[in-house]
């Protein structure tokens, strides 16, 4: 039964290891800038948390077969702990874990503190229950105001938009596609109109959590290969899903919206047709 149990185990774990280390569930294609950087970060992670739980699954395995029942009658030996193992792994753990962090934060930083390049396309996107729409600030370059008690999904009017009084609003343009030039740094100030929600596209490797009363900026560029893959082969090349990734209500399921990478003449005329359609 010992050794019956043992070899469960690391079947398991020999299992495991193959699921991760044959690519049968991985990443898709990165196509920005910083893709490399952060799946490089991936892996060394998974790499360092793979040899721990191999190293662990295997020594359970091992336990059970050694301490097995071997009916001599021998009474078990209870252990109350080891100050100095205890200390040892502990220390063990916080090394690697600080080390990880100190390796991977800039990527992470980079997207977020250092600000987007002068020139950057800027994009508001705003998630709600359950949906999600960008505005982009049409030709002067400026967001108009947002008036809260003007939003109204019964009009189309999602971001509050005062185009009667306000200037800088009257040219803005509200999408429920996210349309970007490639090799161009895109900077998208998320927001929400009502509770968390999460903003992922799986291919960009951008993750970011929306909250409630805070504007999140983050900035990154799509690249060359964004053009000549999708999320899925049922899509045209350079169409992308965008995913909430924060259960947000009954309808978080199905709160996705399309994420569409061109070059910049096909994005100038996408804009254009945006801008016509408002
Ligand atoms: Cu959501």
């Amino acid at each position: 039964m010992a050794l019956a149990f043992a070899l469960i185990v690391a079947l398991i774990t020999v299992v495991t290891v193959w699921v991760f280390a044959a690519h049968i569930y991985w990443l898709p294609q990165g196509v920005s800038t910083h893709s490399a950087a952060i799946d490089h970060q991936f892996v060394l992670t998974l790499t360092m948390c793979g040899v721990v739980f191999v190293l662990a699954q295997l020594g359970l395995a091992w336990f059970v077969y050694k301490y097995r029942d071997k009916g001599d009658g021998r009474k078990v030996i209870y252990s109350h702990g080891n100050n100095t193992m205890e200390a040892l792994w502990t220390t063990a753990a916080a090394i690697v874990f600080i080390g990880l962090n100190l390796m991977g934060y800039r990527i992470w930083a980079a997207m977020h503190f250092t600000g987007a390049a002068p020139g950057a396309l800027q994009i508001q996107a705003q998630g709600q229950q359950f949906a999600w729409y960008f505005r982009y600030p049409g030709p002067d370059g400026q967001f108009g105001p947002i008036h809260v008690d003007k939003v109204d999904d019964a009009t189309g009017n999602f971001f509050g938009l005062d185009r009667d009084h306000d200037a800088t609003a009257k040219d803005d343009i509200v999408t429920a596609t996210l349309g970007i030039p490639v090799n161009r740094e895109v900077e998208i100030i998320l927001r929400s109109k009502d509770v968390g929600h999460s903003f992922f596209v799986r291919e960009l490797r951008v993750h970011q959590d929306l909250l409630p009363g805070i504007e999140i900026p983050i900035h990154f560029t799509a690249t060359e290969d964004a053009l000549n893959h999708s999320s899925d082969p049922r899509l045209p090349n350079g169409t992308y899903e965008i995913v909430c990734t924060q259960l947000c209500g009954l309808g978080h399921y199905k709160m996705r919206a399309f994420l569409k990478v061109m070059t910049q003449a096909d994005f100038d005329k996408w804009l254009q047709d945006q801008a016509a359609a408002q």
